[in-house]
């Protein structure tokens, strides 16, 4: 198809970019770290959104190509940043079923000059639930290497808690779809407490995502949530926009 071929292009050419959102620790607004994600505009078909081409780049088999040049930018976008800060990527369900992923990993990270201590991989529910024995072996070789793991989209999908005791994960990202009803609707308040409670206990980080107003920056407060991720803090921006962003914020 057209969108296959111009998505091709653009990976030969270097041409997917990718953008940079805060993640703030919520008691004092201070940024602690990002969430890489991939931007494509295309001359002719304009803003491609990443839920259609990351889909199709999985689909035709290419998503570790994709991902590997986005990893590399991310990384190097993220050496000019303090030390201090985080690198959070997502990792796409088909990279969790192939034992590649985490050895390529590691190779870009070696020759960027990246510590693996500063990256956080997202992965997903349902990622994990595809493909269990291989995402196992890959999430343990990246822990190996003090790579962090997040749960992404908490909530949804094929929600199972038993996958938080399988899994060493270090995070919990709260779906967006409970923290934009949290100060309209009691069920999901409760529901946002009980996950904060319960990752409390298994000593787990927790990041609410989708964060758009003060008033539910305050009620996560309030609900002890460590971390905040929205457009009211920042929305994603591309690298240089990222290091002005950095010297007015940190
Ligand atoms: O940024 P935005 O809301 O448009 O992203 C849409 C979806 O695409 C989200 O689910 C997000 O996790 C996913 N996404 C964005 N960038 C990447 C990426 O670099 N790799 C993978 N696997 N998914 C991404
Ligand atoms: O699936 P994942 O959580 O990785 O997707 C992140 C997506 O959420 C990105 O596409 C990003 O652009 C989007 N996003 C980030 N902050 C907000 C927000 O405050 N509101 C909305 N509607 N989307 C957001
Ligand atoms: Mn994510
Ligand atoms: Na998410």
């Amino acid at each position: 198809t057209q969108l296959e071929q111009a998505l091709r292009n653009a990976i030969i050419n270097d041409t997917v970019d990718v953008h940079f959102q805060p993640i703030v620790r919520l008691s004092d607004n201070r940024v602690v770290g990002f969430e890489a994600l991939a931007r494509w505009i295309d001359p002719d078909l304009g803003f491609v959104s990443p839920a259609v081409f990351v889909p199709l780049a999985e689909e035709r088999g290419f998503i570790d190509t994709l991902s590997e040049t986005l990893l590399r930018k991310a990384a190097e976008a993220t050496l000019a940043w303090p030390r201090d800060l985080f690198l959070s990527f997502n990792l796409s369900s088909v990279q969790l079923m192939d034992l590649r992923t985490s050895y390529n990993t590691l190779s870009i990270l070696n020759s960027v000059g990246f510590d693996p201590r500063r990256l956080e991989m997202e992965i997903t529910e349902t990622a994990v639930m595809t493909s269990a024995d291989t995402a196992r072996r890959i999430i343990k070789d990246l822990k190996d290497a003090g790579i962090r793991i997040s749960l992404d989209d908490f909530g949804t999908g094929q929600s199972s808690l038993g996958r938080l005791r399988d899994f060493t994960f270090d995070k919990v990202k709260i779906d967006r779809a409970f923290v934009s009803a949290i100060t309209t609707d009691r069920t999901s308040e409760h529901i946002i407490k009980a996950i904060i409670t319960m990752c409390e206990g298994l000593d787990l980080e927790v990041v609410a995502e989708g964060i758009e107003t003060e008033a539910e920056a305050q009620k996560l407060r309030e609900l002890g949530c460590g971390m905040g991720q929205g457009y009211h803090f920042g929305r994603p921006a591309d690298a240089a926009a990222t290091l002005r962003y950095l010297a007015e914020n940190h």
